[in-house]
């Protein structure tokens, strides 16, 4: 059968489940997700080939009204993730009304931009006919190809939605190999892994604060012959009172968070990982483009 291919632009305000969708959808956890709103802050595309087919997604952080220059370069990637567009998903919160989040990215759709709706969390409705108004509601933004209501965590309708995307993948190459699943350097991934457990287990201000860069990733075999990935991260704040909130009594904040990490680590390089955390202070970095820039966070 002739090859084809479907390049599917994820969007929606922040915290819907966009990430996790993107996750289950290529069925490894190659984006960050947290219970706080914008934790993507990059694009980040995710690979699925099936059969003929490949599906090359690509996640967006979510839309919001931007605070600081990080802010701006996040509204960036998807502004221009929007452009050029073949296929838009646009991922709400069955529990959310509509917002002007929603209005916004439904405005960036051309004539000719194939959009599917996702409506997830719908494991949180009590009432499933809840479902047909808020379906309605959202079907006024744009003429839909279709409306699929999912539960990205329980894994519910991600076949339906599958099916939906298959068709609109058109005839073409495949721009990916078959067995990948991001183009995202391992150092990358790494990062990412550290700083999701950073915005899990910090509150406030602190989390969104935090830049992770990779010092050392390099794999050698121990005395008994055991392959070991040594990773050297710095863990970068704002401030100083962040800095102590991060260590945490007696260094107990940091530990725990090198243990959930070293643990996902673990999981998804499947080898035995030594970790290092360091933690350093870059005042107010999410103002300054040269610093932005420096962790890979600008466009
Ligand atoms: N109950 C329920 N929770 C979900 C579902 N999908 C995602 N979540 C939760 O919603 C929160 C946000 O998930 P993310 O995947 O990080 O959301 P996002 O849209 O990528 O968020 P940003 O990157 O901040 O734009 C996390 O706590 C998820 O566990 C779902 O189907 N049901
Ligand atoms: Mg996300």
């Amino acid at each position: 059968m002739a090859s084809r291919n479907a390049f599917i632009t994820i969007l929606g305000r922040p915290n819907v489940g966009k990430s996790s969708l993107l996750n289950k959808l290529v069925g490894e956890k190659i984006a960050a997700v947290s219970p706080k709103p914008q934790t993507t802050r990059t694009k980040i595309t995710g690979v699925l080939t099936q059969d003929e087919i490949q599906y090359v997604f690509i996640d967006t952080p979510g839309m919001h009204r931007p605070k600081t220059k990080l802010s701006e370069h996040m509204i960036k990637a998807i502004n221009d993730s929007v452009t050029d567009m073949d296929i838009a998903m646009l991922v709400v919160d069955c529990t959310k009304p509509v917002s002007d989040a929603e209005r916004t990215l439904a405005a960036t759709f051309r004539k000719n931009t194939k959009a599917i709706l996702v409506i997830n969390k719908i494991d949180l409705l009590e009432n499933k006919d809840e479902l047909i108004k808020i379906i309605a509601d959202y079907s006024n933004l744009y003429d839909f190809s279709a409306v699929v209501p999912i539960s990205a965590v329980f894994d519910d309708g991600i076949d339906i939605l599958l099916r939906e995307l298959s068709k609109l993948s058109v005839e073409g190459p495949h721009f990916f190999p078959d067995d990948i699943f991001t183009d995202q350097p391992e150092k990358v991934i790494a990062a990412e892994i550290i700083r999701e457990q950073l915005m899990r287990s910090l509150s406030e201000e602190v989390p969104h604060g935090i830049a992770v860069s990779i010092e050392k990733f390099s794999e050698r075999d121990n005395r008994a012959g055991e392959g070991i990935l040594d990773i050297s991260a710095n863990i970068y704040c704002e401030r100083n009172s962040h800095k102590g909130i991060i260590i945490g009594k007696n260094g107990t904040m940091l530990k725990n968070v090198g243990a959930a990490s070293r643990q996902e680590l673990e999981n998804f390089f499947r080898i035995k990982v030594n970790l290092q955390l360091w933690v350093k202070v870059k005042e107010g970095w999410r103002n300054r483009e040269a610093l932005i820039k420096n962790f890979g966070l600008s466009n």
